[in-house]
């Protein structure tokens, strides 16, 4: 039984809908672990090492887009994509990055709709203005009035047809040095709103803002985190925090774009693919996770005539 295979006949409950399964692992305590991935490829390797759900990275895939991560790919785009991820590893969570829902509540609702009929688990929403910047880059993030991003948070409840599809609130408060109290007001006021989990960003080099937040945190709504710059902790210690999941969300294109970057600089240095070969994977293992011996034996199975077969022995 291959990994993908394994999760979904799991304990995550072969009867689960996707959204019943994120769901399902962050009520279950201790913290799970979301990686961030960007096509088909990175979801199925993730899903080969054993990752329970993912996290379509708006970075990520923007950046596998050949574009930056400031909505320069369209929505449409990008979720044709997802769905590319949701085939790639059937059975296993996504988690899509909506970014600021693309407007106001309807285009933030006619996002999260189509996520789910690309197979999503659920969406997550920051409350940062259209167009966002990514976290990590420059200042000056922006933040949308509270009620407006409550209520992209309750279109987005009311729209989605699978009760259990999961809509995630995301404040960027603290990436925007506002104080704590205004990321736990909005916090409580994203979950009053009725969001299944939230998402607290920070890019402290230190968990310690994480730690305060969790501290104060009076909800019982999940939250969830990405550790990208205070990356010293596991999960495990995360998970002492109170923090219901952790989003690896750019390690897998990080890894990509030095091992590309690595790979190209050899063969122009060398003239010659001869000093790589140690550093690329052998085709033998793509074909592999691929299963093109499984299309193999299909052919056989569809091209021959079965009568034929049958008076053949
Ligand atoms: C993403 O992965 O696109 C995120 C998380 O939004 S981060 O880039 O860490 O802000
Ligand atoms: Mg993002």
């Amino acid at each position: 039984m291959n990994a993908t295979e394994q999760a979904s006949s799991s304990d995550l409950g072969s009867t689960r809908s996707a959204g019943g399964r994120l769901r399902h692992l962050l009520h279950t305590p201790g913290a799970c672990q979301l990686m961030g991935v960007h096509d088909g490829l990175s979801a199925r390797i993730a899903v080969a090492e054993g990752f329970e759900a993912l996290w379509a990275s708006g970075l990520c895939m923007s950046t596998a887009r050949g574009v930056r991560d400031s909505d320069e790919a369209s929505w449409t785009e990008l979720l044709t994509l997802v769905g590319t991820m949701t085939d790639a590893v059937p059975g296993v969570p996504v988690l899509v990055d909506g970014d600021t829902g693309y407007g106001n509540f309807n285009t933030a609702r006619r996002f999260a709709g189509r996520a789910e009929r690309v197979g999503a688990a659920g969406v997550c929403f920051e409350d940062k203005v259209f167009p966002k910047m990514n976290s990590f880059f420059g200042d000056g993030h922006e933040l949308a009035p509270v009620a407006e991003f409550c209520g992209k948070i309750r279109a987005s409840k009311d729209a989605q047809r699978d009760p259990d599809f999961v809509v995630v609130a995301r404040t960027e408060a603290l990436i925007s040095n506002l104080p704590m109290e205004e990321a736990l007001d909005r916090a409580a006021a994203y979950a009053e709103a009725g969001a299944d989990a939230l998402f607290i960003h920070s890019r402290m080099s230190t968990p310690q803002q994480i730690a305060t937040f969790m501290e104060r945190w009076e909800g019982s709504t999940p939250v969830l985190i990405a550790p990208t710059t205070y990356h010293t902790p596991s999960v495990d210690d995360f998970a002492a925090l109170g923090i219901a999941g952790c989003i690896w969300a750019n390690h897998s294109m990080r890894a990509a774009f030095a091992a590309m970057r690595d790979v190209c600089q050899r063969i122009r240095t060398d003239r010659g693919i001869f000093g790589v070969e140690e550093q690329v994977a052998p085709l033998k293992e793509i074909f592999g996770l691929f299963d093109y011996e499984g299309l193999e034996k299909d052919e056989s199975c569809y091209t021959q005539d079965p009568d034929l077969a049958a008076v053949q022995g």
